[in-house]
């Protein structure tokens, strides 16, 4: 650290992070709108007691964008909050035996402190936490006009229930084995009265991402995550009785080839059903179904089961009898929670045809492959459909059974309803009463907040802990009379963290959820945080902006224009992060090496969007580079010319370090400056454009020392209130071209040449050329084509 001991960034950064904020540095304008831009990251649980490296490489690089778009003449607000409700800090409470509340405001000082010492363009003055009764009220303000408009309801549902965190899960929640996501444990099936939120009414509207700049593969996972299909319902009378079974189908093409009938085990139609012959045995295997979750019941790879019912339906376009069977790969929760089988085509139905041996007829022309033949080909065995493609043998036989009253088109979505309740005590408590007859009623919202009460046993016992609090109950008898109940569960924390960013702007606002004269800084333009939000929270934000807007609050439609997930920081292989116990605290580096120097070697780890391995060997190097930066700027003494060369170096430097902050690509804006440095550490003087074209560049990454610098060379403004430095473009065109070799019009190879080389020199080095050398070595040439900076052809025989 001896090279480097003119700088003192311990004394310089708590300088400028007090001046900073002393002078209300980061607090944008907010009447003016015309240059706005609302930059986010995604806020964070205050689970643990400290920020982990992984935090930081979320906030830090995105204030180094922000900065950069401040500088590009933006209006930027960047504001910082806490989702602090939630099982991750109830978990910590519980653990620790502290209140929530309690620890939850240590842990936010904490955090806090931290967070201030990225040195990051945070406007403090608009900070939220979700479990402040200033928030919560809003977010049951929230609750009360989704139950109004009838998208809050409640029903009795199977739920994912976690048997060792005691609570119901969402589905996003369950992992793909079947185990939760955060405490391991298998999960169950369960039945309970919850409140949901009816996203599905979104459904096809949430399909839609025209004008948003998100990663394709985040929309895509949205996509599959609501999947979308199209088909039709057929309805199949059951043979001898006054009965039918609608089946949902994306194949309705194949209903010649319909076997058999599989209805789920929890079907209502079971009971009439089923023949006294064979009771028993389906008594016994929907029972057995009842242990296995849906990823199990429709997992490919296991062995299908299920038993015949004793019934048959007609197949209402043979006419034949077809056996009725129960079996749990079909689902309840999905279509009509029966289906037509066509084990021709379905391998799920091929499976368990071939097990019980059930007829299999081929409908669509396989030309030879084997059954269940799933691709495309022309209909066969199929009467009125034989000849057509599946398209088209799709529109006839919809419209064929909707002439015929059989049926009709139909699109489903996987997506299902929110479900939104959770058994546990640290959430927003859902604003609803019931009557001594046990009817909801909301509750009016003049009694909101409606408190979270303190007198309550918060360890898990399988009930809602709020069901133990004597002060609930008095409260809602006082207001509602004797014999009214509360309820007792409390909203999934991805409620609170639906509609946070409306409030931003005016975290103080006590006359509605967010202050509506601000709304013009909305939608978010950049939005930056972990891709594993693709389906849950992300979804959840575009829904309830969504039905903000239908409720005449918003007048736009999507919460966030541009998304950007930055990559994961890994500790030895795995993600860094509190429940894994892996996590690495930033403050020693912090303390012994700086803030900037630390978020510039987070940033030059490697590609924002890929994260990468934790390890903190090269973390001197960036040290050093940025010692030098310090020494080149403050101590070189000053030249009065600026040469051609260095002229061209500082120009493209500009070219470059824009071009990647624009795209995020931070390493390589570090490597760039890192050349540029190169060039003139050995000079003894450097002219001032090059000091300050440093400092300028850097300031984004290196925030306090670059306004340190700023100082020194004399400037009176901030660094960050300086524009963008623009460039020369005529200092920056590149004299190396790509020329393209071809042999006989092909073309083979490419090559670099510069821009003023001879005809000779390209045709040599375009012969040596490995590939295109052996398309015409042994060969006669007998035409060489120059299209100078352009093409070579040789004509060979
Ligand atoms: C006949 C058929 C023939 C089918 C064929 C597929 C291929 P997606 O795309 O996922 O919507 N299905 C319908 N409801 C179901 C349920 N509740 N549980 C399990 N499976 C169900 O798939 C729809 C297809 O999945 C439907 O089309 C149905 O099988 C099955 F060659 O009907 B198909």
């Amino acid at each position: 650290m001896s090279e480097n001991k003119e700088y003192n960034f311990k004394q310089v950064e708590k300088k400028w992070q007090k001046l900073w904020n002393d002078n209300s540095c980061h607090t944008p304008n907010f009447t003016n709108i015309e240059n706005k831009h609302y930059c986010l990251t995604m806020f964070s649980y205050p689970s643990g007691d400290k920020l982990h490296v992984g935090h930081w490489y979320n906030y830090g690089p995105v204030d180094t964008y922000a900065r950069y778009l401040k500088k590009k003449g933006l209006n930027v607000f960047q504001p910082q909050g806490f989702d602090s409700f939630g099982l991750p800090a109830e978990n910590y409470a519980i653990k620790h035996g502290i209140h929530p509340a309690d620890s939850t405001d240590k842990n936010i000082a904490k955090m806090k402190a931290q967070l201030s010492s990225i040195g990051a363009m945070f406007d403090w003055t608009n900070e939220l936490r979700t479990s402040s009764p200033e928030y919560y009220r809003w977010t049951q303000w929230l609750f009360l006009k989704l139950y109004k408009n009838k998208i809050a309801y409640r029903k009795e549902a199977m739920v994912n229930w976690d048997p060792v965190d005691q609570t119901v899960l969402a589905n996003e929640q369950v992992l793909a084995d079947g185990t939760s996501e955060r405490s391991g444990a298998t999960v169950e099936q369960k039945p309970l009265k919850q409140w949901f939120f009816k996203i599905t009414d979104y459904a096809e509207e949430l399909l839609d991402f025209n004008n948003l700049d998100w990663p394709r593969k985040t929309v895509l996972m949205q996509k599959n995550w609501i999947g979308k299909s199209e088909g039709a319902e057929i309805l199949f009378k059951v043979d001898g009785l006054d009965l039918s079974i609608n089946v949902y189908t994306t194949r309705p093409d194949t209903i010649y080839g319909s076997t058999y009938l599989v209805i789920s085990p929890e079907s209502s139609l079971l009971n009439s059903i089923v023949t006294d012959d064979f009771k028993d045995a389906v008594d016994e295997y929907c029972e057995k179904a009842k242990l296995k979750n849906e990823l199990e019941r429709t997992d490919l790879n296991k062995d299908k089961t299920g038993t015949f019912t004793g019934s048959y339906a007609i197949n209402p376009l043979t006419d034949k009898k077809i056996p009725i069977w129960v079996a749990d790969y079909v689902l309840s929760s999905y279509g009509t929670g029966s289906i037509m089988a066509v084990p021709g085509h379905d391998c799920r139905d091929y499976e368990f045809a071939d097990k019980y041996g059930l007829e299999i007829i081929e409908v669509v022309g396989s030309e030879g492959s084997e059954l269940p033949f799933t691709g495309d080909g022309l209909l066969i065995n199929s009467d009125i459909l034989n000849g057509l493609s599946i398209k088209d043998a799709k529109r006839k036989i919809i419209s064929h059974i909707e002439n015929l009253g059989l049926g009709y088109g139909k699109t489903n979505y996987k997506l299902k309803d929110w479900l939104i309740s959770r058994q546990r005590y640290w959430g927003t408590p859902i604003p609803i009463v019931y009557d001594p007859d046990g009817n909801p009623h909301p509750v009016p919202e003049e009694h909101l907040p409606w408190e979270l009460p303190d007198d309550v046993d918060y360890n898990p016992k399988g009930t809602s802990p709020l069901g133990s609090s004597k002060s609930l109950i008095d409260r809602t008898e006082k207001i509602f009379g004797k014999g009214w109940t509360p309820e007792i569960d409390t909203m999934d924390t991805f409620v609170c963290s639906s509609w946070y960013y409306l409030r931003y702007p005016n975290s103080n606002y006590t006359d509605g959820p967010f202050d509506t004269d601000l709304m013009k800084w909305l939608p978010v333009d950049t939005y930056v945080g972990g891709a594993e939000h693709a389906t849950m929270h992300l979804l959840y934000a575009r829904f309830i902006t969504k039905a903000l807007r239908d409720f005449g609050y918003l007048s736009f439609d999507e919460p966030f224009l541009k998304l950007f997930h930055q990559g994961t920081i890994t500790k030895d292989g795995s993600k860094m992060s509190k429940s894994k116990g892996n996590t690495v605290s930033p403050d020693e580096f912090i303390d012994q090496y700086g803030s900037d120097t630390f978020r510039a070697y987070l940033m030059f780890m490697g590609p924002f969007d890929e994260g990468g391995d934790w390890n903190d060997k090269g973390i001197t190097g960036i040290y050093r580079f940025l010692g030098k930066v310090w020494r080149t700027c403050v101590s070189t003494i000053e030249s009065d010319t600026l040469s051609k060369e260095d002229s061209v170096i500082v120009n493209k430097t500009i070219k470059g370090v824009s071009e990647d902050f624009e795209s995020m690509k931070f390493n390589t804006a570090i490597s760039k400056l890192m050349q540029y440095i190169n060039n003139f550490t050995n000079k003894d003087k450097v002219h001032i454009s090059v000091k300050e074209t440093l400092a300028q560049l850097l300031s984004p990454i290196a925030p306090h020392m670059c306004e340190e610098i700023w100082g020194i060379l004399g400037k009176e403004n901030s660094i960050f209130d300086e524009p963008w430095l623009k460039y020369d473009e005529s200092l920056v065109v590149d004299d190396i071209v790509v020329v393209v070799i071809q042999v006989n019009g092909k073309v083979r190879g490419k090559i670099e040449i510069s821009k003023d080389s001879s005809k000779d020199a390209v045709l040599g080095s375009a012969k040596s050329n490995k590939n295109v050398n052996q398309h015409i070595s042994g060969k006669e040439i007998v035409k060489e084509v120059y299209v100078p900076g352009r093409l070579v052809n040789f004509v060979v025989k």
